[in-house]
């Protein structure tokens, strides 16, 4: 049975990666943060008690600031893959914590490479790596665009790019960088700008708010499905050689069209619910992101199938069940508030 180590279990990519894996027949273990409450709601259907003889997923107290720690957990582990996903993944916040932002998204993967090293173990090793790197390089970009970062994020991300390339070049290692655009789903945290529309949208329609506070709506992103970014990572650390490559749809809309199919699904016209607020710039935007991952489908057979528009559509049927509706086209329900109070 093979095993994987993932950081950043608890968020996004984490739970659609340790499905991917387990179904997979991995044992699969979990670096976790100790919070004060539960934070292990998206991988709460995975879990099962690890005293049980089928439990294959187990979880291991963390933190990607903690050297010592790592190289105790990777010397104990002995995982064949290592997923190093943990991040503060946020580019607006990484202006308000720029020093925590480079200590974890940065400093943290060479943190994890040297515990690999050290532990003196054969793993294979993934780094989230970012489209946010390109920032003003204009699209499309590809594996051999020049970075230009735009944030401390962007930058802290373009570090650990290097880094891992280096661990590969300096020590052999089979080190990878998974240059990801952005991807979201139902899962997606609720203030990246899809996550908010679409809970927006869904809670709009039911009645329980009425507007919701934006900041540029210029932007374009290439947004896909992360559900089938997680396929891609594995496929990258599947390879015979280790190599860099972009996943992305290829194709680019921007935030006020992701709003006017998330809105549309529900019958309801942004203009009247969306308003702006300049807490939500960035001191500097990254404008546009549209990748070419045609590397990716040649060499690893990966292709996008959901673009960003189908993804508004899923997210905000999603986020209708979330709030009690139950898996009907929306349009079968002519007053959201009725029905619940039914
Ligand atoms: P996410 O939902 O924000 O999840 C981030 C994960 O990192 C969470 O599990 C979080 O734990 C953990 N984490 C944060 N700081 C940590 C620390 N100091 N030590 C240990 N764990 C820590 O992010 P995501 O969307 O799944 O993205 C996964 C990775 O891909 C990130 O590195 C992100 O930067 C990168 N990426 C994402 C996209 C995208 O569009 N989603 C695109 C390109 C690259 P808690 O749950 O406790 O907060
Ligand atoms: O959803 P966002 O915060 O995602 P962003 O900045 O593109 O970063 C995401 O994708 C990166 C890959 O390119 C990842 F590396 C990173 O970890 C993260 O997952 O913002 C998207 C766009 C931006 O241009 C932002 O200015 O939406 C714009 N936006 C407009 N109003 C907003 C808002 N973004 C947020 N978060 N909140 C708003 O109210």
């Amino acid at each position: 049975m093979k095993k994987a180590l993932i950081t950043g279990i608890t968020g996004q990519d984490g739970s659609y990666l340790a499905e991917l894996l387990l179904s997979k027949g991995y044992e699969v273990h979990g670096l976790i943060r100790r919070a004060s409450t539960f934070n292990t709601q998206r991988i709460e259907h995975l879990y099962v008690d690890p005293h049980d003889d089928d439990a294959r997923l187990f979880l291991h107290y963390g933190d990607l600031s903690d050297g010592a720690r790592l190289v105790s957990l990777l010397s104990r582990i002995h995982p064949d893959e290592v997923y190093n996903l943990a991040a503060q993944s946020h580019v607006r916040v990484s202006f308000d914590e720029p020093e925590h932002t480079g200590d974890t998204t940065g400093v943290g993967s060479i943190r994890m490479l040297e515990a690999v090293r050290l532990a003196g173990i054969e793993t294979r090793f993934y780094q989230a790596s970012s489209s946010e790197m390109f920032g003003a390089s204009p699209p499309p970009q590809n594996e051999d665009t020049l970075f230009y970062p735009r944030s401390p994020y962007g930058a802290a991300k373009v570090y650990s790019y290097w880094v891992t390339k280096n661990y590969r070049e300096a020590y052999g290692m089979f080190a990878v960088n998974g240059i990801l655009f952005n991807h979201e789903s139902p899962r997606r945290g609720e203030t990246f700008v899809t996550r908010k529309i679409t809970r927006a949208a869904a809670r709009i329609k039911a009645g329980l708010e009425n507007e919701v506070w934006l900041g540029n709506l210029d932007a374009i992103r290439d947004w896909g499905y992360a559900a089938e970014y997680v396929e891609g990572m594995w496929r990258m650390l599947q390879a015979e050689t280790p190599d860099d490559y972009v996943l992305a749809t290829g194709t680019g809309i921007t935030v006020r069209d992701f709003l006017d199919e998330a809105f549309s699904r529900v019958g309801l016209d942004w203009h009247d619910h969306v308003r702006f607020d300049p807490r939500y710039l960035r001191p500097t935007e990254v404008d546009a992101l549209i990748g070419d991952a045609s590397k990716a489908e040649q060499k690893l057979g990966w292709k996008a199938t959901v673009d960003g528009r189908a993804l508004a559509r899923l997210m905000v049927d999603a986020d209708l069940e979330a709030i009690g509706y139950e898996g009907k086209p929306w349009h079968d329900v002519v007053d959201l508030r009725s029905w619940r109070a039914a």
